[in-house]
């Protein structure tokens, strides 16, 4: 395994966090040969199992607390994305070690792979997912990797290296990822999000606005025409700019056509907007961006006979869970999880594509943002919000006023079953909590999994 810029010679490299980047990252670096130290503050049973597999491949591991002065004389730090550049292990190490990403110390054994990244605040998953779709349907060898759940180093470990990558970059991985230079960046759109880490809405921009870092006049961006913070973001940024507009004329554009719309790339149509198995008009934005980021990596997917193979796979992608997903339907009353949603706009997207009546289950780690932004939209159709977990008494002071609010604790089952009374035949029961799912599950995964098991059990 060769690393290029190499690893640092000598000393110990200092891993944080044993969760799936940590340990993969952990594990990159002993098949380089390098002496790791891995530590997690958790004792959880996960941790320990994380812990035991690192210690299988020679790492020196803790779990239940971070060694500081070990840390502190390490050659490098990797640094979990979900630990917060304010926690005592990155203080410890802060302008004595250089401090990296998982992802970067992968980039760096990657080098033979064309990226293609993508970022922005919403849609990032499905986007990554769709290009990896398109790919796939254009005959590449592609992996989605990042943010998206497998962490990069994962991919690196793989004996087979991928010809493409399809990249999820969240802004806590930007923050450390210095070898960030994809063949082509994406950035969706960009709203207030992470305010629990962020001191400010310009510091999580700041780190949106790291993919570009290392832009040179070969860069290639693919952007939200929009979206006018994206525009100003990368107005006068080194490369070519490539543009997905759902508003007018673009690189890759959403046109009225007799009583359709249809899905325009480079002039030619694609594929018809009612063709998408995909709710909802951001993701047609999504299948814009991923469309135009296929067709700007290789000229070879610019061409006539690509186009009909991009309208197979767009009219195939089957949706990731946890996003406006249906998972039960019972007496005319139908479940939709969209878990993933845990933030402000990505919950009010999903309220304005709802075409029921609906009673919209919010709440959960409260994330900084308000909530009033959603009464607009809310006040058309929602019959109910059932306000939830740590965030309950924010979200009833910002939306009682508007909307009736009622209050459930943070039992989920009762939660959930406090809404099913007030569904009526013909109503959506829509969880997109606009909120972060850790004040009473492990992730976003575990809450979306409960939701459907218990809208199995009641629907
Ligand atoms: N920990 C410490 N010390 C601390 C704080 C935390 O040791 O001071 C430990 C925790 O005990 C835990 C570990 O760090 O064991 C967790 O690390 P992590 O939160 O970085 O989790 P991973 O399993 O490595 O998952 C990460 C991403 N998580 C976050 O960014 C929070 C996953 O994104 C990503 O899929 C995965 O790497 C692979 O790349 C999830 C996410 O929620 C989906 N991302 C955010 C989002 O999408 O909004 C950014
Ligand atoms: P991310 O990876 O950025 O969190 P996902 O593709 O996982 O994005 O979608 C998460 C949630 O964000 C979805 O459930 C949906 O409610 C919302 N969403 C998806 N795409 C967009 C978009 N283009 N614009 C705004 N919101 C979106």
């Amino acid at each position: 395994m060769s690393f290029d810029p190499p690893l640092p010679r000598g000393g110990e490299i200092a891993v944080v966090g044993l969760g799936r980047s940590g340990l993969a990252a952990a594990e990159l670096l002993r098949r380089g040969g390098a002496d790791v130290y891995v530590s997690d503050a958790s004792d959880s049973p996960e941790v320990r199992d994380a812990a035991a597999k690192a210690e299988s491949f020679g790492a020196a591991v803790q779990a239940g607390g971070h060694d500081l002065r070990r840390i502190a004389k390490a050659s490098l730090l990797v640094a979990s994305p979900g630990i917060s550049p304010k926690a005592p292990p990155i203080l410890s190490a802060q302008g004595a070690v250089p401090i990296v990403s998982e992802v970067e110390i992968a980039l760096r054994a990657l080098r033979k792979s064309r990226v293609i990244a993508v970022t922005g605040t919403n849609g990032k998953s499905t986007t990554t997912a769709l290009i990896a779709h398109l790919l796939r349907g254009l005959g590449a060898r592609v992996v989605e990797a990042g943010n998206i759940g497998t962490p990069l180093s994962a991919i690196a470990l793989r004996e087979e290296t991928p010809a493409w990558i399809a990249l999820e970059m969240s802004s806590f991985q930007l923050h450390d990822t210095p070898s960030i230079a994809p063949e082509v960046g994406v950035l969706t759109n960009l709203s207030p999000d992470h305010l629990d880490r962020y001191e400010s809405v310009k510091a999580y921009y700041a780190d949106k606005a790291l993919l570009f870092r290392n832009a040179t006049d070969r860069s290639i961006w693919v952007i939200n025409g929009d979206d006018p913070l994206v525009v100003k973001m990368t107005h006068g940024i080194r490369g070519r700019l490539y543009r997905f507009s759902m508003k007018g004329q673009a690189d890759a554009f959403l046109q009225k056509k007799d009583a359709d719309e249809v899905l325009v790339l480079n002039g030619r149509t694609v594929v018809r907007a009612s063709e998408l198995p995909l709710l909802g008009g951001h993701n047609v934005a999504n299948a814009l961006a991923a469309m135009l980021a296929v067709s700007t990596a290789d000229s070879r997917f610019q061409r006539a006979d690509a186009v009909p193979r991009m309208a197979e796979a767009l009219k195939s992608f089957k949706g990731l869970p946890h996003r406006l997903e249906v998972v039960a339907e019972k007496d005319g009353v139908i479940w939709i999880n969209d878990s993933k949603a845990t933030n402000v706009n990505s919950t009010l997207v999903a309220v304005q594509g709802m075409t029921r009546p609906f009673i919209l289950l919010l709440g959960g780690r409260h994330k900084g943002e308000s909530y009033s932004a959603l009464i607009p939209a809310l006040s058309r159709q929602c019959r109910k919000v059932i306000a939830y977990g740590e965030s309950a008494d924010i979200i009833e002071k910002d939306l009682k006023s508007a909307v009736d609010v009622e209050r459930a604790g943070n039992d989920f089952e009762a939660v959930i079953r406090t809404a099913h009374k007030s569904a009526r035949p013909g109503d959506a029961i829509l969880l997109s909590p606009a909120c972060s799912s850790y004040d009473m599950f492990r992730n976003y995964e575990e809450r979306g999994e409960r939701f459907r098991e218990i809208a199995g059990a009641i629907g």
